[in-house]
């Protein structure tokens, strides 16, 4: 059973749209923030790359769920029910393993799941409620960095709130730890927090998973600059522009760029901007920091929770980890 979905004000996104790309390419090195990646071509993008061979991160932390979810949620919680919530949740087809689990644990389930994007909530909540009727859903279309604020819940509940998918990799590592505060100081005794990062490992396995065969990558990195031809009216010339993949060995961290293939200038009607680019000049588009073991225990317990278990896959490529509020 679903709640209705509340649709945000569009001109409000195209503000924070126009706001953060004046700042970005205006500044020196040129940069874009990844939550642009997401418009509805750019999340059926993202969806595609879940799937392919070398982005290994989806499978090996679903193999994790599937694996621990008994486990998991029996360290969340005790015989009173928990309330699932999901931050930036998607298709929330890796959290199904978890809210199954659930349902055997205590028969029905409140699911939270948050997310920017609509179209993912929809077809989020479809899919749950055909296959897991169970599951009460109660979609939430919020900018979980912005804003959050979660359904209240009854005094005997517990909260356990998924940042999964590693998602939270995407930030930088001072934003990373304001995120987690922020989630803390919306959080009861009891209530937990399960946080999903991807662990540094040999280059090659990196570098491939970003940079596929298939290009798929390449046309979620290009999909930002078609996003902005549409609603600021810009004139970038796709095929100018060529996906890079780094490993950034000293930040640990991948990073994605746009690279100009020439000396070009772009037109931005809807900011009044007109910028330009040297030949090899890049567009940093996105950072995803791969963390070392231990390193999701330290986060949560420098954002106030107490790391309680961790789980993770043979090769020690990928960690879930449960940090809880004293
Ligand atoms: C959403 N996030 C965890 C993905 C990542 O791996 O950093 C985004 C992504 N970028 C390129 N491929 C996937």
């Amino acid at each position: 059973m679903t709640a209705q979905v509340v649709l945000p004000v569009a001109d409000a996104v195209l503000d924070q749209v126009a706001a953060a790309v004046r700042t970005g390419l205006t500044a020196r090195p040129k940069s874009l923030p990844p939550w642009l990646f997401y418009d509805e071509a750019g999340s059926l993008f993202f969806e595609q790359i879940t799937e392919l061979p070398s982005y290994y991160l989806t499978r090996v932390e679903r193999g994790i769920l599937a694996a621990y979810s008994r486990s998991i949620l029996a360290q969340a919680g005790d015989k009173r029910g928990l309330r699932i919530v999901e931050l930036g949740a998607g298709s929330a087809f890796k959290t199904r393993v978890l809210l199954q689990a659930a349902i055997r644990r205590q028969s029905s389930v409140v699911y939270e799941p948050v997310d920017v994007s609509i179209t993912a909530l929809e077809a989020a909540c479809q899919s749950i409620d055909r296959d897991l009727p169970e599951v009460q859903v109660v979609p939430r279309v919020m900018d979980y960095t912005r804003e959050l604020k979660f359904d209240s819940a009854g005094a005997s509940e517990r909260r356990l709130v998924l940042y999964i998918g590693s998602s939270v990799g995407n930030f930088e590592p001072n934003e990373a730890l304001h995120l987690l505060r922020r989630v803390r100081s919306r959080l009861r005794h009891g209530d937990g927090l399960l946080l999903g990062v991807d662990l540094a490992k040999d280059e090659d396995t990196l570098l491939a998973a970003y940079d596929d065969p298939e290009r798929v990558t390449a046309a979620f990195n290009l999909n930002v600059l078609t996003r902005l031809n549409r609603e600021l009216g810009a004139d970038f010339d796709l095929d100018a522009f060529a996906h890079r993949v780094i490993w950034n060995q000293a930040a640990s961290r991948i990073e994605m760029h746009l690279e100009s293939q020439a000396d070009q200038a772009v037109h931005i009607p809807a900011l009044d901007l007109r910028i330009h680019l040297a030949q090899g000049e890049t567009i940093h588009t996105e950072n995803s920091y791969k963390f070392p073991r231990g390193g999701a225990e330290a986060l949560l317990s420098a954002a106030g929770f107490t790391p309680v278990a961790s789980w993770t896959d043979p090769r020690h490529w990928f960690a879930v980890t449960l940090g809880q509020v004293e």
